[in-house]
């Protein structure tokens, strides 16, 4: 379906040259012929113009259409901000969409602020969140694919279609690790999970789902439950999982940024362009140190200082310590409050964040944000003063930022900050509670090797293995609007490589001692069993490395329960291995019969990507952890919620939209918190009551702390990574001959 404005005269103001307006004309033509001839089956729409075209000057001067969108730098966010504001506040979605349709084609319009301001604008209207949003890196591939790819994409999409199917131009293009760096460079390593197009498209979807401009009032559209809480967890688990990855690729876990010596140790230069803006995203080397950006070109002057987020660090550091923190009243006074409890941590993660409608005292904790200022003086940092006219590193925008190592240095930090409130609150005390259920064991089986789980020589035993994966990019906003690819059907393919495994089962035996059916969440994590030198860890370390596997509510029997859960519904990744591609959408579009079809079938695109749930393990097998523990489902449940609203998959780290989180406990829950357990020692001399007071004393293993408390399990499993295996043959459980000749 294209899109043409019925005013030919509003079409020609907006389109500012004299060559955009033949380019437009022309493609009408042949657009019309074409469907004449009968060739291909296009439909044409016809847009209104809007009634009345807000003035976007100022949107313009504050991202001008040649900058690089930073969804972190102060002056973007507001034009990001009135934008959203403009789409938000039309009558209809068919207004939004006749708005869209022409600030799109304004050449006032940064075409990544448009993007973001429309997409978060359809996530957070109640008549538009059922519209499923499409992929980020289909709409904007440049943000995920190097620049010699979208050159050579580029070419392709102009190619005049070859006669009799040659396969000339439906070549796809392979994208894989030697795009961005060498093995020469340990950090090169992970190229796999830095760049993989679902890991930084999940992190741009969160941000839109979860906006830096979320309403604080609980009712009004758009508004977050649990929305610091959440932005702690989300990136929490990438933490944890990116540590993992480095433990199984002989890398000591990421350091936390290191605020005495400001030195980013590792450079970056992730060779992407922004073919919108025609910017370079800026490079960093090896051990730059944080300085003062002062201006960013295009931008012009800016002046973050180190100083400042120094200071706001401090006071974030010091509000944990006396366990009070800041509040802005209405009428500029100012109160302490309680940084405690439940919502402590939501508090802080919106002070951490600055998310600027939520933080409780802007000025106190950061004008422009304690997180959002590092992110940006990071991307900054290889050009501060700007007077090599240099763009923004990759740092500066969500669907780039977790390219760059740097970003995992960064966020540690916040974690560490998270960590250290969160050893204030006293321990669970998960052996004292009474919910009367019986392990019998869990087990993890290969879903091939499911028939014979008992007695299979593979139960515990999980595979990963490289895959591919085809993605169109001749959607991308420039493919579409310039040159022949318009016309014709023709996709343009990138081939990119990615970590993958075959699917598998959890079997659980739990039996259920109430004598009546009972509710039951069980969770699942996993963590790495060894540290860098091959010590195992004790449980203050590791859990914080334990990262979320699943999350189920289940309805026990009295007796036995035998439960079976499949890795492919994860609580945490996407229910589509792609998300949601444009062709899913179209034909979801085609095919519902009514506007419930597409709630159920679509999904935002926030959700950790189906391929990466596990780590990617070594050659000869890598142990981990699995943890299992049930919980009272009558305590986690949450009451009056709608779980069959939109965005449903990756309910842990993306909610339900518009909704309640869907657990009533602290996110991360058990290992958020310090694993103590409590003794109580025998008096040595009974006139001395301090000898006689209980103490506590540090769980020293995993294996400890499971057998403190029945409703949990922990067992070792094996990750080993086949380099050759390819997904088909892995997905039957079938041996393989790989080309060298071994058989794996
Ligand atoms: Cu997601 Cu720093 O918050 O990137």
């Amino acid at each position: 379906t294209y899109f043409y404005y019925k005013d030919q005269s509003m079409m020609n103001q907006m389109l500012n040259s004299e060559s955009m307006r033949r380019t437009v004309q022309m493609m009408q033509r042949r657009m019309t012929q074409v469907k004449e001839e009968g060739k291909i089956n296009i439909d044409m729409v016809a847009m209104e113009m809007p009634k009345e075209m807000p003035n976007l000057r100022l949107i313009s001067e504050l991202c001008p259409k040649s900058s690089n969108f930073c969804y972190f730098q102060p002056k973007h966010r507001q034009a990001f901000v009135i934008l959203k504001t403009i789409f938000e506040s039309q009558r209809n979605p068919d207004e939004v969409f006749t708005m869209a349709g022409a600030c799109r084609d304004s050449p006032m319009i940064n075409s990544q602020l448009f993007v973001y301001a429309l997409c978060s604008c359809l996530v957070t209207r109640r008549d538009t969140k059922h519209i499923p949003i499409p992929n980020h890196f289909e709409v904007m591939p440049d943000c995920y694919c190097t620049t010699d790819v979208v050159r050579q994409a580029t070419k392709m999409a102009s190619m005049p279609e070859m006669p009799n199917g040659s396969p000339e131009n439906k070549m796809p293009i392979l994208v894989d690790q030697n795009f961005v760096g060498r093995g020469t460079d340990p950090e090169h390593r992970l190229w796999y999970f830095r760049e993989d197009i679902l890991v930084n498209s999940h992190h741009f979807h969160w941000h839109i789902v979860f906006p830096i401009c979320s309403p604080k009032v609980e009712g009004q559209p758009g508004y977050r439950d649990r929305r610091g809480e959440l932005f702690y967890y989300m990136h929490h688990g990438m933490i944890a999982r990116y540590d993992a990855e480095r433990l199984c690729n002989n890398l000591p876990r990421a350091r936390m940024f290191d605020f005495n010596s400001l030195m980013l140790e590792e450079g970056y230069f992730g060779k992407l362009s922004s073919e919108n803006s025609g910017m370079q995203w800026g490079t960093r080397q090896a051990f730059t140190k944080l300085t003062n950006v002062q201006t960013i070109v295009g931008d012009g002057p800016l002046g973050i200082r180190v100083e400042e987020l120094t200071r706001w660090r401090d006071r974030i550091l010091e509000s944990i310590d006396i366990g009070y923190y800041i509040k802005q009243e209405g009428n500029g006074t100012e109160k302490r409050v309680k940084l405690t409890g439940f919502n402590g941590i939501d508090v802080l993660g919106d002070i951490v964040e600055s998310a600027e409608s939520l933080t409780p005292h802007p000025q106190y904790y950061g004008r422009i944000g304690f997180h959002n200022m590092g992110h940006v003086l990071i991307a900054g940092s290889h050009d501060p003063s700007g007077k090599h006219r240099e763009g923004l590193g990759v740092m500066g925008d969500v669907s780039t930022a977790m390219r760059d190592p740097a970003f995992y240095r960064w966020h540690k930090y916040l974690d560490h900050i998270f960590d250290l409130y969160k050893q204030t609150l006293p321990e669970y005390e998960l052996d004292k509670g009474d919910f009367p259920l019986v392990w019998k064991g869990v087990e993890v089986v290969p879903q091939s090797f499911y028939v014979k789980a008992e007695d299979s020589p593979d139960k515990n035993m999980l595979r990963t293995f490289w895959n591919t994966k085809e993605v169109d990019l001749s959607r991308g906003l420039d493919f579409r609007r310039t040159g022949m690819a318009a016309m014709k059907k023709s996709p343009v393919v990138g081939m990119f490589t990615h970590l993958d495994h075959p699917r598998f089962d959890y079997y659980l035996k739990i039996a259920n001692k109430t004598g009546k059916p009972t509710a039951a969440t069980i969770r699942i994590f996993m963590a790495p069993r060894e540290d860098e030198n091959g010590d195992k860890f004790g449980l203050d370390e590791q859990r914080k490395l334990f990262f979320e596997m699943d999350k189920v509510s289940k309805q026990l029997q009295p007796g036995e329960n035998e439960i079976r859960i499949s890795s492919a519904e994860s609580s945490v990744t996407l229910r589509d291995d792609n998300g949601s591609t444009f062709e899913k959408l179209e034909r979801l579009f085609r095919n519902a019969k009514n506007q419930q079809d597409v709630v159920e079938e679509g999904q935002c695109n926030c959700g950790w990507p189906q391929h990466l749930l596990l780590p990617r393990g070594s050659p000869g097998g890598t142990p981990y952890d699995l943890f299992v523990i049930v919980t009272d489902g009558s305590q986690d449940k949450v009451p009056n919620l709608d779980r069959k609203n939109g965005c449903n998959s990756a309910l842990s780290f993306c909610g339900i939209l518009n909704e309640k989180y869907p657990d009533a406990r602290p996110m991360g829950y058990p290992f958020d918190r310090n694993p103590y357990k409590r003794e109580v020692m025998q008096p040595l001399d009974i006139a001395d009551p301090c000898a006689a007071a209980s103490m506590q004393v540090p769980v020293g293993s995993i294996e400890d702390y499971v057998s403190n408390i029945k409703n949990s399990a922990v067992v070792q499993v094996s990750i080993r990574h086949d380099r050759m295996m390819m997904k088909k043959e892995a997905d039957m459980g079938q041996q393989v001959i790989t080309p060298d000749g071994n058989c794996v």
